[in-house]
C-alpha cells in the first residue's frame, strides 16, 4: 500500500515536471515571437524614415532647375510657353486677330503688342498665313496711301523686288479709294479702302 502511494506521488511529480517543461517552451516561443515582432517593427520604422527622407529630397527643387524647365519649354514654344495666341513660323511669331478693325487700328494694335502688321515676303510665308487664315480676310502690312500705286511694306521691305500674291486684276484701286492690302478669297491679296473692317496678322521676332 505504501509502495503504491509512492508510485502515485512519483507520477504526480513527473506530470508536474512535464507541465513545467511545456510551460517553459511556450514562454520561449512567445519571447521569440515578441522579439521577431520587435525586429520587424524596427525594420519597418527604419525603411519608412528612409523613404520619407528620399521623398523630401525629391521635392527640393535645386536652384536653376526651374529655369532649365522654362528654357526647354521655349524650345518647344519659341513664341512663349505661356501664350497660345502667337504662332511660330520661320524664325518669327504671328498673331491672327479674333476681332475685325480698320487697317490703321490694326497697325496700331500690332504696335501695342510690340509687333507690326505682317510682311509677306515669300511663298513659304504666304502658304503659312493662307493655311492659317482659312479663306478669311486679314490685313497685311502693305499700303499705297502715301503715293497712289507706290506700294510700301510697313517695315520698309522693298516692294518692287519682293514676292507678291495679288489676285488677278488687283490692285485695282477701285473707286480711287483702295490703299490698304488684305488677304482675300483663297488668301490672294486685294486692295480695299483702309477703313474696311477685317481681321489682321501681326508679326514679331521670337522673344529672347
Ligand atoms: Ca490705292
Ligand atoms: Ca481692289
Amino acid at each position: 500500500m505504501d509502495e503504491e502511494h509512492l508510485h502515485d506521488d512519483l507520477q504526480v511529480f513527473k506530470d508536474r515536471n512535464f507541465f513545467r517543461l511545456k510551460l517553459k517552451s511556450f514562454v520561449t516561443i512567445y519571447l521569440l515571437l515578441a522579439l521577431s515582432f520587435l525586429l520587424t517593427f524596427t525594420l519597418f520604422a527604419v525603411s519608412l524614415s528612409r523613404v520619407s527622407a528620399i521623398n523630401s529630397k525629391l521635392q527640393e527643387v535645386p536652384p536653376g532647375q526651374s529655369h532649365n524647365v522654362s528654357s526647354r519649354d521655349f524650345l518647344l514654344f519659341p513664341c512663349g510657353p505661356g501664350s497660345r495666341e502667337w504662332e511660330y513660323f520661320g524664325g518669327k511669331c504671328y498673331y491672327f486677330s479674333l476681332t475685325r478693325t480698320s487697317w490703321h487700328k490694326a497697325k496700331a494694335r500690332c504696335e501695342e503688342m510690340h509687333s507690326q502688321l505682317a510682311v509677306i515676303d515669300s511663298y513659304a510665308k504666304q502658304s503659312f498665313v493662307m493655311f492659317r487664315t482659312r479663306n478669311e480676310r486679314f490685313w497685311i502690312g502693305l499700303t499705297d496711301e502715301n503715293s497712289e500705286g507706290e506700294w510700301e511694306w510697313v517695315d520698309g521691305t522693298d516692294y518692287k523686288t519682293t514676292f507678291t500674291f495679288w489676285k488677278e486684276g488687283e490692285p485695282n484701286n477701285s473707286g480711287n479709294n483702295e490703299d490698304c492690302a488684305h488677304l482675300w478669297v483663297s488668301g490672294e491679296w486685294n486692295d480695299v479702302y483702309c477703313t474696311y473692317e477685317c481681321y489682321y496678322i501681326c508679326e514679331k521676332l521670337v522673344p529672347k
